[in-house]
Formats: C-alpha cells, sequence, structure tokens
C-alpha cells in the first residue's frame, strides 16, 4: 500500500530494474528520462536541482521493490514488528545515505560524473527536513536506520511539520534570529503521500452513555490525517524500512457540515485548525510547556499511528481479536510526546472492539513500552486535566480510571500510603505522562547506563522500588552509514582497507581490529593525514558558507549540541576569555601557545533568554578575539550559524577536541560524544550520561577527565556559593569581569549583566565550581598535543574502541529486553 503510485518521471514500469544488475549506461538513460518526464528539462538544460530531483528520482526507483517485500513481510506478521513512535525525526539529507544503501553507489556516482556533474554539488541542493530538536529526534533517526539495516520488521511513525526546527540566524550584534524552516519549500522528492491510508482523528465534544450502559466519546471536529511514506533502506540488508509521517488536514465542507451543521461558523473555523495542527515543530527540548497546540499534535498523530497499525494487522476486519495485537505489534514510546496512545488504544479496545477494563488494560500495558531521556524534572509533561479534558474527555476518564487501577496495584505490592500519593498519576488537577507511562507499559528504560541508574535512584524512585523488573538499560547508539561512511569517507576508506573489508559498517565492533596500528608510525600518519584533510575540507566549507577563516594547523575544539545551561556552554566561554586575558597580560606566551580554534554551535529556544544571551556573547567574544592582532591569530573562536545534521557532518571529522562538560547528573547520554569518538576525536568531559560508558571502552589514558561526580554534586547542593569561587579564583574572576566591564559589548557594562549576575549568585549548573578544573584539564590537553603522534594515537584507541556505541547495539539490546523479537531474514 505504502507505494500508492510511481513518482513522476519513473521509467521502471516499463523495464524492470533489478537494482545490482542494472549497468551504469542504464542508470544514465534512467537519469535523463526522470529529468525529461518528472522536470521536462533535457540534459543540456538540466542545473543541480534538476538533477538532484532526477537522481533522488532513480535512486528511489532502485530501492521500490526491497521497499515493497519489506512492506509484505512485515505485515505477515510472522515476526512481531516494531512501531516506534516519535513526535521527532532530526533526518539529516536523504539522498547520499540512499545513494549508499542503493546496492549501487559507485555506478550512481559514475553515471552522475558522465552526465557532466558534480555529485557533491547535487547533493548540496538537498534542504535537510529538520523536524526535530536535538539528540531525542536524532536518535529517532539513527534507530530507524539500524532497525532497516538489521531487518527488523518496523515502522516509524511521527509528524510531517510543515515547518521544521527554525533557520537560525544571527543579526550585527550576535543575536539569534529565528526563520522559519519552511523545508519544502521545493518539494520533496522522498516522500509520497499515500492517501489509501489516510484515518480521521478526532478532538473535543463530549462523553455519554449510550442505551447498554457504554461510554462513547461524540468528539465536536475531526481531522484526516494524511500520511507522507519516507523510505529507510538498510545497509546491505536488502531490506527498506517506512518512516510514516502524519499531516493533518481539513474534512472537506461537505462533511464538515453534515457533521456539525449547526455551527457553519465553527466549522469553517475548524478548517484552520486542521491545518494548523502539523504546521509548526516546538523548539523548545527541554521545558515543559503545556500549549493545547502540543497535546494536539500528541494525540493526532499516536492516534492515526495507532489506527494505522490496526487496519494494517487486522485488514478488513470488523472484529479484530486484539488479544493478538501485542503479539504483531510492539510500540516504543520515545520519551513522553507519544504517551496519549496509551489512553487511546484502551478506548479502542473498550469502546470500539468491547473488552472488558483488565482485558483491555492487559493488551495496553503489553503494547507499549516507555524510553525516558531527561533527568530535568521541569522537562516532565505534566497536563493541565482541564485543558486536556476538553480536548480529548474520553481519554482523561480514562487515565483517572488507570490512575486509581495503579494506585490499588502499588497498595497490592506493599507501596505506602505516601508513597501512592507521590505516584498519581492524576491528581490535583495535573496528568503526569511518565507515571502513565511506567505504570501502563511494560518496560522502562533510560538512555545511558548512569541515567537507567539515576531513573530508578531519583525520578522514578517509587516505581523503581515496587517493580524492579520493569526497568531496564538501553544505550544510545549513533549510525555509523551516516556518521561514519558519509560523514568521513576518508577514515572509512583507511579503516576498510587496514581491515580489509567493509563489514564494520554493519558490525562496528570490528573496529576493534585498528588496536594493534596503535604503535604503528605509518598507519599514525595515515589516520593524522586523514583528520588534517577533514580539517582543511571544513575550513573551506566555512570560508564559502560563513566567511570565516580558520587554520588548519590549529587544534579544532569543538562545542555542538542545544544550547542549555546545564551542558554549560558558558563554562567553554569562561576559559576561552581566560586563556584571551592570559595571553594578553602576557601571563601566557603567545609563542609557545598552542593554536586553538573554538568551534561553537547551537540554538537556543527562541523563549529561553539565558541561552540567548549566551549566543549573544559567544558570538561577541568571537568578534573581539578574532580581531585583536596581538594574538596574532592563534585563538579564534566561531559560532557556526544554523547548526543541523548537515552541518554536524562536516564539523565532526574535522574535530580534534570534543567537549562534553555538562554537570555530571545533568545529560540522560548524550550523542554527539559517541559520533566523536568513532571520527577519532579525543573528548575532554565529566561523569555524565554515556561520557561513563565511552571512557571505560576507549580508556581513562585516552579521555581528559574533570569536574565534579554526581556525589559531589549532591553533597554541595543546598550550600552552594558560587561567589566564593569568583573571589578565589584570578581567572575566573578575570573573565567574569571582563564579561560585566563591557569588553564584549563596545563599553556597555549592562549588555551581559543578567549573565554575570546569574553566574555569581545562582549558576545552578555549578559552572564555576568545576572551572578550575576544566583550566587545569586544558592546560593538560595543551600539552598532549603538542606530541603529535600521541594525540593521533589516542585519537586512533577513541576510533577502535568505540564500536559499542553503533545504535545496531542499541537495536540489538532494545530486541533482546524490551520488544523481544528478531529480525526478518536478509535479502539481498
Ligand atoms: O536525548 C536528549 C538528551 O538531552 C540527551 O542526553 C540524549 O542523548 C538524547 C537522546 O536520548 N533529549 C532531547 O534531545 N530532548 C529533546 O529534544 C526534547 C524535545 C522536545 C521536548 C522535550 C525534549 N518537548
Amino acid at each position: 500500500d505504502a507505494l500508492e503510485t510511481h513518482p513522476p518521471g519513473s521509467v521502471s514500469q516499463k523495464e524492470h530494474i533489478v537494482s545490482d544488475e542494472i549497468t551504469r549506461e542504464q542508470l544514465k538513460d534512467e537519469i535523463i528520462a526522470a529529468l525529461r518526464h518528472s522536470r521536462g528539462v533535457s540534459l543540456a538544460e538540466a542545473n543541480n536541482e534538476d538533477m538532484y530531483v532526477a537522481v533522488s528520482t532513480v535512486v528511489r526507483n532502485l530501492l521500490a521493490d526491497k521497499w515493497i517485500e519489506t512492506r509484505e513481510d512485515t505485515l505477515k506478521g510472522n515476526t512481531k514488528a516494531v512501531g516506534y513512535l516519535s513526535a521527532e525525526y532530526l533526518l539529516g539529507t536523504q539522498l547520499p545515505n540512499a545513494i549508499l544503501n542503493s546496492g549501487v553507489p559507485q555506478k550512481v556516482e559514475a553515471a552522475v560524473k558522465e552526465l557532466g556533474f558534480d555529485l557533491n554539488a547535487v547533493e548540496d541542493v538537498e534542504v535537510e527536513p529538520g523536524l526535530g530538536n536535538g539528540g531525542l529526534g536524532r536518535l529517532a533517526a539513527c534507530f530507524i536506520d539500524s532497525l532497516a539495516t538489521k531487518a527488523v520488521p518496523a515502522i516509524g511513525y511521527g509528524i510531517r511539520y510543515t515547518y521544521g526546527i527554525f533557520r537560525q540566524e544571527f543579526d550585527k550584534d550576535g543575536n539569534q534570529v529565528e526563520r522559519p524552516d519552511y523545508w519544502l519549500y521545493k518539494g520533496s522528492p522522498w516522500e509520497q503521500a499515500n492517501y489509501r491510508r489516510e484515518q480521521r482523528v478526532g478532538m473535543g465534544g463530549v462523553v455519554v452513555t449510550t442505551k447498554d450502559g457504554k461510554r462513547e466519546w461524540k468528539p465536536a471536529w475531526q481531522f484526516r490525517a494524511i500520511p507522507y511514506d519516507y523510505m529507510v533502506p538498510g545497509y546491505e540488508s536488502g531490506r527498506v524500512g517506512t518512516l510514516r509521517l502524519w499531516s493533518a488536514k481539513a474534512v472537506d465542507e461537505f462533511d464538515l457540515l453534515t457533521f456539525n451543521r449547526s455551527q457553519y461558523e465553527d466549522a469553517v473555523k475548524g478548517q484552520t485548525w486542521a491545518e494548523s495542527i502539523t504546521k509548526v515543530l516546538y523548539p523548545e527540548d527541554s521545558t515543559y510547556v503545556g500549549k493545547q497546540l502540543r497535546l494536539e499534535q500528541q494525540y493526532f498523530f499516536s492516534a492515526a499511528s495507532l489506527a494505522d497499525a490496526i487496519s494494517l494487522f487486522y485488514p478488513g476486519e470488523e472484529h479484530p481479536d486484539m488479544t493478538t495485537f501485542p503479539d504483531k505489534i510492539t510500540f516504543q514510546l520515545n520519551d513522553t510526546h507519544p504517551v496519549i496512545a496509551i489512553a487511546e488504544l484502551m478506548r479502542l479496545l473498550i469502546d470500539k472492539y468491547g473488552y472488558d477494563w483488565d482485558t483491555a488494560f492487559s493488551i495496553t500495558q503489553r503494547t507499549f513500552n516507555y524510553t525516558c531521556h531527561t533527568l530535568l524534572p521541569e522537562a516532565l509533561e505534566v497536563w493541565d486535566a482541564k485543558l486536556m479534558g476538553e480536548l480529548l474527555p474520553r481519554h482523561l476518564e480514562i487515565i483517572e480510571q488507570i490512575s486509581d487501577w495503579a494506585a490499588h496495584d502499588q497498595a497490592k505490592h506493599g507501596a505506602s500510603p505516601e508513597a501512592i500519593e507521590r505516584m498519581r498519576i492524576y491528581s490535583n488537577g495535573r496528568v503526569r505522562m511518565a507515571y502513565l507511562a511506567t505504570m501502563a507499559g511494560s518496560h522502562v528504560n533510560g538512555v545511558a547506563e548512569l541515567h537507567s541508574q539515576l531513573l530508578k535512584d531519583i525520578t522514578l524512585k517509587d516505581f523503581a522500588d515496587l517493580y524492579p523488573s520493569k526497568f531496564t538499560n538501553v544505550t544510545n547508539g549513533v549510525t555509523p552509514r551516516r556518521f561514519m561512511r558519509l560523514a568521513n569517507p576518508r577514515l572509512s576508506e583507511l579503516v576498510t582497507k587496514t581491515l580489509g573489508s567493509e563489514e564494520w559498517l554493519n558490525d562496528l565492533e570490528q573496529l576493534k581490529g585498528l588496536e594493534k596500528y596503535a604503535d604503528d608510525p605509518q598507519f599514525l600518519k595515515k589516520f593524522a593525514e586523514v583528520k588534517h584533510q577533514n580539517k582543511v575540507d571544513f575550513a573551506d566549507w566555512l570560508k564559502r558558507t560563513q566567511g570565516v577563516e580558520i587554520d588548519p594547523n590549529s587544534m579544532f575544539d569543538t562545542m555542538i549540541k542545544r544550547l542549555h545551561e546545564y551542558k554549560r556552554q558558558s563554562m567553554k566561554l569562561l576559559q576561552v576569555i581566560a586563556l584571551y586575558n592570559q595571553l594578553k597580560s602576557g601571563q601566557r606566551d603567545i609563542n609557545t601557545f598552542q593554536a586553538r580554534t573554538v568551534i561553537f554551535g547551537a540554538k537556543a529556544a527562541p523563549g529561553y533568554a539565558m541561552a540567548k544571551l549566551t549566543i549573544r556573547l559567544i558570538n561577541n567574544v568571537a568578534r573581539v578575539v578574532n580581531n585583536d592582532p596581538a594574538l596574532q591569530g592563534k585563538l579564534r573562536v566561531v559560532f557556526i550559524e544554523n547548526y543541523n545534521v548537515t552541518s554536524a557532518q562536516r564539523i565532526i571529522p574535522a574535530t580534534d577536541l570534543d567537549e562534553q562538560i555538562s554537570l555530571a547528573g545533568k545529560e540522560a547520554s548524550g550523542t554527539s560524544n559517541m559520533k566523536f569518538a568513532i571520527n577519532g576525536a579525543v573528548t575532554v568531559g565529566t561523569l555524565d550520561g554515556a561520557n561513563v560508558e565511552i571512557r571505560e571502552r576507549v580508556g581513562a589514558e585516552n579521555f581528559f577527565l574533570f569536574g565534579m561526580k554526581v556525589e559531589d554534586v549532591e553533597k554541595l547542593d543546598g550550600n552552594y556559593n558560587p561567589r566564593s569561587y569568583y573571589e578565589s579564583d584570578p581567572d575566573l574572576k578575570g573573565a567574569i569581569d571582563a564579561i560585566a566591564s563591557g569588553m564584549f559589548s563596545y563599553g556597555d557594562p549592562n549588555t551581559y549583566k543578567e549573565f554575570t549576575e546569574n553566574l555569581i549568585n545562582k549558576d545552578p549548573f555549578m559552572a564555576l565550581a568545576d572551572f578550575r578544573e576544566y583550566m587545569d584539564i586544558q592546560d593538560k590537553i595543551e600539552a598532549a598535543y603538542q606530541d603529535k603522534q600521541a594525540w593521533t594515537r589516542m585519537g586512533v584507541l577513541n576510533t577502535a574502541n568505540s564500536g559499542f556505541f553503533t545504535s545496531d547495539r542499541s537495536i540489538q539490546d532494545y530486541l533482546d529486553r524490551v520488544w523481544m523479537t528478531g529480525s526478518l531474514p536478509q535479502h539481498k
């Protein structure tokens, strides 16, 4: 069903393409035909954009048979499928990945070249679908890649936002300005509207009791949910999975009027409301905002996805045997965003299919599992019951019942009345979504060992005490196809040559085989040369796109992630300013100073004032430092505008030093830390999130550890006095005073007052407490970098020992610990 029509320009009806047998000449013909049919241009007329669409069309066609076959095998139901429910997918560009997984990447490359085009330039045309905020959305994208590569029958479900994460610009003062990301401006050759699988989703209205005493929801509004399907090609698995993103549309006028004839005005209003539901991604990634539209988005995609799965696995059945549903598909809830799906399945089971409460709850519990991605209490979703009741009155009723059931069950398991009170899903007019997910699903997992432990010890302690076997860990991972093979072709080639095959790309532990070359000067030289070339490329790109010049011979020191106080970009900045002060005062000799380029990339939530002020400050520190002739260009600060997946793929392979400096106990996992380690950067980091596991694997001597541990933070909590650090550390005081003096604001001492005052008086994430150790470790890093060969060796050992951090392994862990299912046979 997913492939309803062939995309325009397809020539494959005429001559069936078997991808591995296709020749370069045939590919060229296909591309030319696609140019003519889908773009209406000849080869001679075609520009890069035409070529991008034509090549994409042809590569899609190569994958079509495998897509259909994978779907058919998935729906046969011999192997339980996985439904990944995520409000975000931060996909990155599609064309390079699709070519890699087309089965004939070299032939495609050659064909494009022989047609007179530069494939890199053609690929640069693509606008990445930025349908996520950060780590959580990118993790979902890595997971669907690994599901397809491991031939797991799976469907990714999500939202097709018309506007993705905002495009970031900097104004003349260095402030972040948010511009709408209309990524579909020129359409996308990768998506396919699949009207045959459209669903209806209701909202609002009332619940009535029918004659036979049943509760029935009469929604006031209905919306069309249109699925847009994306291919998810696996690497060397012969499988192509499906990502199904829902878009909201109004039902047609006629329907609207019969639906609600008496309220014409409201009916028309409903039409604009419909279109608004999937219009824009919320750009907040760490503070919960209880907006009605957000709950509408969550319910909209959850309900459409459940309806879709039921109709896929019980086609045409009016009375499906839903007791078998959990054997057909298991749903993973990516954070609490889709947790309303729990109440929706209960509603369907009870109200639509007539099951009793106990049976319905047992089916539901067996169907869902929940992944938590945070430790910040302010990020946990707690919906106002009134708001939820107005939008989803029947769901609120059901949640109230689950809440009562949960209290009983907890009592049965011996919980105290106080503990039961603390664990209430629904109380005081609030609905706690994490608690609902914990009680109404089978498993709960954190995303790194430390995080899963802290969930059990703190965030969900009461639950873990009562139901210990529910709790498990799945450490995050990243796809080596995108973040190594595509992002770093030079290193990939070196690895393949050294190991003798490309098998490491879907069996990443094989990187271990590089370890024995860690002391081989020949290999170290090649490894260092790869890094250097990547740095040259990155410098060229930066010059081209941002007009900024940097020196590839300096150390590239990178911090890329969402801007948040807990991640402590401000601490990095204080270190840079302290360094600047030392160089200016002569306390540090400019002649022996190791040249450094400090690279930042970060978006701030539009309403997060402190984060936005930090962005402004970084830009202005860059302005002052980069224009100071006294530094002879040896210290540079660059802020990558509009940091996204595409730029991450350029920055990571060029990085020497990776900054993972969050306050211990705050970063659930982190995933860029894994990408850096795989690409042979060395990390400076705290014992937080997955840093702990990375350090364990790459070896303590190949990781620059500093800062307080979780226990130290706990001890300091409550009587923390940041001012004492400020007053006793001259470097720290000098850095903060420099900001306060107006040095980075053309002499105006007020511009960053809130920034400096916040640090001195509150410093909620204890940057000042870790500052001294951070300065000292940076000195050690500087010294270590001077010994080029020793530094390269550390990079090699990072690459060699980070095979664990492939998302293929994360998916295997989910299969073994959570989903209890396996793979389809691989079809080559
Ligand atoms: O999820 C991130 C964590 O902060 C990382 O430590 C972790 O590695 C990653 C993957 O597990 N969380 C995250 O990115 N959250 C969001 O983007 C987010 C988006 C919307 C929202 C709340 C959080 N309402």
